[in-house]
């Protein structure tokens, strides 16, 4: 079972930013920043590793950017946002579905990293 891949059969309510045949990417429910969409692609791999090891890890790559660009305008973040991607345990990951954080809509001050 996982919480991601229900949401994207819409078994699980969420809030639709931008949708395709490849991509869900929906509002996360504890938002951090004014805009806080999570850019989920429709097919489960576990992680960013899982993913790398997948002979379509660069399509879809290339349909998360273009989803990151399409919720960016649908969200009005021209002047910038920040995109993270948690992988695994040491990474913070808590969903074991590949997701990317598109968090924006003010000025972020603080540099992680
Ligand atoms: P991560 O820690 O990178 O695995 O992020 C998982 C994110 O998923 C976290 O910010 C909260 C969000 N999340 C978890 N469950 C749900 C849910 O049921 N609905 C929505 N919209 N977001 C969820």
């Amino acid at each position: 079972m996982c919480i991601f891949c229900d949401i994207i059969d819409k078994k699980i309510p969420s809030t639709a930013v931008y949708e395709n045949d490849d991509v869900y990417c929906f509002r996360d429910i504890n938002p951090v920043a004014p805009t806080h969409v999570l850019v989920v692609p429709k097919k489960h791999y576990e992680d960013i590793l899982d993913l790398a090891s997948k002979e379509d890890a660069d399509k879809v790559l290339g349909e998360v950017s273009r989803a990151i660009s399409k919720v960016a305008e649908i969200d009005n973040l021209g002047e910038g946002f920040r995109v993270i991607n948690n992988c695994r345990e040491f990474g913070g990951q808590t969903v074991k579905h590949i997701h990317f954080h598109v968090i924006g809509g003010l000025k972020l001050t603080e540099k992680m990293i």
